[in-house]
């Protein structure tokens, strides 16, 4: 990490920030097993904010009541998945109005090709997806996300490297052009964590907004549901269970999401299934997955039975992150010339 300026306070542990999007009533296996698992380990020895993305989510079009709901759901599945709001702060983007206002200094710094450029708004509007202001600058808004934070490193999957990228240069950028006050952040981009496919195309991600029902474990699906769709999952025309992710895509997968929850190795996996078929496979893979998910599943409803207790949660984690964001702006508008607010 390049320390550009001293932080508010001394740091015992180094800090990493990471956060998701409300898109969805429920995470998937793959942001679980991806993600989730990963930040929960990594509060042991770092100093962890976690946040709920909730302005990034307004880039796609939502039910206000819809986007309530999935705030408070998307950070009741943090807790249940292992974010302890004791030891990590655990806020609400938009209750850090911090976020919004270096949000806009990161896209005056920001070339009008080079925002255009990003792979994210390019892909989605080659889909044909309706394209607002908002998603041509959301990588702006992330790397404000991070910044603030006088982050050291941001625990992503490899689809979010480009963000870390821009963050990066943007950092850099103003450093060089104000005078140093923002911390560049490395990327923590976890070697060897699942990336989990789609059960039905199993060539693509699985991905809240991009797969089909049938092709997504929802932690929140009924375990029935989730062995339907792990038995009608997309496999191959041979009959031999091994990992070959060129050749067999599909088997690949289930056996990734049985080693990674069950800790069982893929070597000792192929071993034992040795002679059987994949109806044998996808079951024992659907009971793994539904152990493994029940309960998850029984805390969420406890979590989500007391939504002032989520509040109160998310009011302490906002109240720990404004006073680190405040003090990050305090530098900010002094390096790039706004006049001081009267008190
Ligand atoms: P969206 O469809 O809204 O983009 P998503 O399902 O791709 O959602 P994100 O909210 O973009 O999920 O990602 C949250 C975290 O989960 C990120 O760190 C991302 O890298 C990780 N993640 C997402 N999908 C997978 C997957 N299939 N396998 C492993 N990790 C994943
Ligand atoms: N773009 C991320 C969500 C996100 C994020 C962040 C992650 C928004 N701001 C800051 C890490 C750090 C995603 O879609 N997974």
């Amino acid at each position: 990490m390049t320390r550009m300026s001293a932080p508010e306070t001394p740091q015992a542990a180094p800090r990493i920030l990471s956060g998701m999007q409300p898109t969805s009533d429920s995470l998937h296996i793959g942001n679980y097993l991806g993600a989730l698992v990963n930040w929960v380990k990594l509060q042991d020895d770092h100093d962890a904010f976690y946040f709920v993305a909730d302005l990034h989510a307004l880039t796609v079009p939502t039910d206000p009541e819809v986007l309530r709901e999935r705030t408070r759901k998307t950070v009741a599945q943090f807790i249940a998945g292992g974010v302890d709001p004791q030891r990590s702060s655990l806020f609400c983007q938009s209750h850090v109005p911090e976020h919004a206002e270096l949000g806009w200094v990161m896209n005056c710094l920001t070339g009008d090709g080079e925002a255009r450029r990003m792979t994210q708004f390019k892909d989605k509007t080659a889909k044909g997806q309706s394209a607002n202001v908002g998603l041509l600058t959301y990588p702006m808004l992330m790397a404000a996300d991070i910044l603030l934070y006088d982050t050291a490193f941001v625990p992503v999957g490899e689809d979010q490297r480009q963000h870390l990228e821009i963050t990066r240069d943007l950092a850099g950028r103003f450093n060089t052009r104000f005078g140093e006050a923002l911390v560049v952040p490395e990327p923590y981009i976890v070697k060897g964590s699942a990336k989990i496919m789609d059960l039905q195309d199993p060539t693509s991600k699985m991905s809240k907004t991009g797969s089909s029902p049938k092709g997504l474990i929802d932690l929140m699906q009924d375990p029935a549901k989730i062995a339907k769709n792990i038995r009608s999952a997309v496999t191959d025309t041979e009959a031999e269970i091994r990992y070959d992710v060129a050749n067999k895509a599909g088997v690949s997968n289930l056996l990734i999401i049985h080693s990674t929850l069950s800790g069982q190795s893929i070597d000792e996996l192929e071993s034992s299934f040795v002679g059987r078929g994949y109806g044998d496979l996808k079951k024992e893979v659907a009971d793994v997955v539904v152990a493994a998910i029940e309960p998850f599943q029984v805390r969420m409803a406890e979590l989500l039975d007391d939504p002032a207790e989520l509040d109160r949660i998310l009011a302490s984690g906002a109240e720990r992150a404004r006073g680190v964001a405040q003090s990050t702006m305090v530098r900010v508008r002094e390096r790039v010339g706004l006049l001081p607010a009267a008190r």
